[in-house]
């Protein structure tokens, strides 16, 4: 992205001229000053695509004085708005200029020039008549490289095929595609899971990780990146060998893997869950998988939504991370009810009001109909 912040306006320079006011004196305003470009942390913008087609962030410009003392108007700042997990990167040096994690977080990355002054400053008691005045400075510029690393509470790690895009359709109200052939995810996908005490968590699903990936095999492991910011890692082994492999080496594999690219991440918080206990084979792996790697993992199946480990593991999630309530049920106000309205006593419509409204009353019997 090209970001150009405005141009200060420039100061100027006049004189006061006015009929009966002799040696009215400079009356040069200053400029208003440039446009910030700003960046501004928005959860309901989920991309950057639409910054990808309009890359170019000008700023207005600061508006010069004039005289009569006129201060020139100062240009409008322009508010990008970015999801919230993006960092900005100056695209020359490299360095990182922001990291864009909450909602409504603002960040001024190109300020804005300053107004020059107008000749109005430049008069003292040996100088009456200054012509002086300075032009506005330069709004700063940048080449910038945006990077966006998705933000949620937990990541799925796991080989292709392994179920992760099942468990999360089966817990959260995403909708991501699910088939039988490797590599079905292209890219990551974050889904929410609600539970009943209104709180929230974000769990993502990324694509599938093989023996090789830290080197470029299969989509490599760029979008790791993506999981750097989860708080907790989700291992998902196929304890059922569907595609020939041994559970416990995808797990071992796994680890290398992600070694590999960031060995910060194996210190993170992780979950072990074996998926695809519905199935035969996965019983008999089992027990070798946890004799092989020590860890005894949650038994699920991602494609029954009534399994009990599924709802086993969205209980450790909130354990581990203890999501905030986001507020609690609370009835209707109804507009206009005050206590003015008198009480019912337990009925529900009182008998005062069905002699007005006899209609209300659901026991009376409804005249017939004539033929
Ligand atoms: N029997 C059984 N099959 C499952 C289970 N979970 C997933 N599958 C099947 O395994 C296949 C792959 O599932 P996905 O959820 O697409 O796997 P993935 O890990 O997202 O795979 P990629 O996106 O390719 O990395 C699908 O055909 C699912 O129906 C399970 O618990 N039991
Ligand atoms: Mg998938």
């Amino acid at each position: 992205m090209h970001a150009r912040a405005g141009k200060g306006g420039d100061g100027s320079s006049s004189f006061r001229r006015e009929a009966c006011v002799p040696e009215g004196g400079p009356d040069g305003g200053d400029g208003g000053r440039g446009g910030h470009v700003i960046f501004k942390g928005d959860h309901d913008v989920d991309s950057l695509i639409a910054l990808y087609f309009a890359p170019q962030l000008f700023a207005e410009e600061g508006v010069s004085g004039r005289g009569q003392k006129m201060y020139g108007r100062r240009g409008k700042d322009l508010i990008v708005r970015v999801p919230c997990g993006t960092s900005i990167f100056d695209a020359e040096t490299g360095a990182l200029m922001a990291d864009i994690v909450e909602h409504d977080q603002e960040v001024v990355i190109a300020e804005g020039g300053k107004g020059g002054l107008g000749n109005v400053h430049f008069r003292t008691s040996t100088h009456q008549v200054p012509t002086e005045h300075t032009p506005g400075d330069e709004g700063q510029e940048f080449r910038l490289r945006l990077e966006l690393k998705t933000i949620a509470d937990a990541g799925l790690l796991g080989f292709p095929n392994a179920g992760k895009s099942s468990l999360l359709a089966c817990v959260s109200d995403a909708h991501p595609k699910i088939a039988s052939y490797p590599f079905t995810t292209l890219n990551p996908i974050v889904g929410t899971i609600h539970y009943p005490d209104f709180s929230q968590l974000r769990v993502a699903d990324v694509p599938g990780i093989i023996e090789g990936a830290s080197d470029g095999v299969g989509l490599g492991v760029d979008f790791l990146k993506h999981l750097a910011r989860s708080r907790v890692l989700v291992y998902i082994i196929d304890m059922a060998g569907t595609d020939n492999r041994d559970p416990w080496k995808d797990y071992l594999t796994l680890r290398k893997e992600i070694e590999q690219h960031n060995d910060e991440l194996l210190e993170r918080p992780s979950m072990v869950l074996a998926n695809k206990m519905d199935e035969a084979a996965a019983v008999k792996n089992l027990p070798k998988f946890i004799k092989k790697t020590g860890v005894t993992p949650l038994q699920i199946s991602a494609i029954d939504a009534e399994h009990p480990g599924v709802a086993e593991f969205k209980q450790r999630l909130w354990d581990l991370l203890k999501p905030k309530p986001r507020g609690e049920w609370v009835s209707p106000v109804v507009v206009g009810a005050d206590e003015d309205v008198p009480a019912t006593d337990g009925e529900i419509i009182s008998e005062e009001s069905l002699k007005h409204a006899p209609f209300l009353d659901l026991t009376r019997k409804l005249p017939k109909k004539k033929k």
